[in-house]
């Protein structure tokens, strides 16, 4: 620590840690020594460990467990938004087991906004889709997608709790999907919600609109996600036009 530094010790202390756990000498799931042993190994007052251990908290790099410690929390997962992927693409890049819990799957009626963004008709069946996606057993977002194309109602027939639906859409029913338009919006966890994705209602979660479309530029996947806002991070690499 630099003592003389313009950079205030809490901030230094609290750069130390965080590059210890970007680095992974402080691993997932580790209990951080306790504030004393902080302040005897940096030479600095309880208070500036406090403040640096409350920040980190703050920024959901560490957490608090009532009688146990602080502990560093998992790493949030980045999820490029770049290219067109599934869950299963996702999280099998990531060397995960992504896994899929059918929630409800059936032809229903699309309402209007179904129907604006798969370009049909309101009324028209559609195919519905209600998952629970998980990645090595920790429930990471919830999905309900909506599939339009003739004959989609063989979806029903299909094994979604086995089998990614981008992989069947295009290999058995040769559905090649191109491209997609996706918005994300701030939210809050309902009672339900919450309960499936074992978080406190009321937690914040990112919701993502997809619009899947075919080479053929017809939408053919309505999809409404809802993540884990203390799971994910959204990342997207921005390029500067030159005037
Ligand atoms: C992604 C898509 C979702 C799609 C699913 C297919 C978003 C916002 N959603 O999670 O629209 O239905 O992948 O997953 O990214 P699967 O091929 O693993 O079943």
């Amino acid at each position: 620590m630099y003592r003389r530094a313009p950079v205030p010790l809490y901030y230094q202390l609290k750069e130390l840690i965080r590059d210890k756990i970007r680095s992974g000498e402080w691993a997932e799931g580790m209990r951080l020594p306790s504030e004393r042993e902080l302040c005897d190994q940096y030479g600095v007052s309880r208070m500036t460990v406090r403040q640096s251990i409350t920040d980190l908290v703050h920024e959901g790099l560490l957490y608090r467990e009532q009688g146990r410690g602080t502990f560093v929390r998992r790493a949030r997962i980045n999820q490029q938004l770049d290219r067109l992927t599934s869950f299963t693409e996702d999280m099998l890049n990531r060397g995960q087991t992504p896994n899929a819990r059918v929630l409800s799957a059936g032809m229903c009626e699309a309402d209007s906004m179904v129907a604006e963004r798969l370009q049909l008709p309101p009324g028209q069946e559609v195919f519905r889709l209600y998952r629970l996606r998980t990645s090595d057993g920790e429930p990471l977002a919830l999905e309900l997608t909506h599939i339009y194309f003739p004959g989609c109602e063989r979806l029903l027939e299909e094994d979604l709790e086995h089998n990614s639906l981008y992989v069947l859409l295009e290999t058995k029913y040769g559905i090649a999907l191109v491209e997609a338009l996706q918005e994300v919006e701030a939210g809050l966890a309902g009672k339900e919600e919450a309960n499936l994705l074992r978080i406190s209602p009321g937690s914040p979660v990112l919701l993502t609109r997809r619009t899947t479309y075919t080479d053929h530029g017809h939408p053919v996947e309505y999809a409404v996600s809802t993540y884990r806002g203390d799971r994910y991070t959204f990342c997207t690499r921005l390029t500067r036009e030159w005037r």
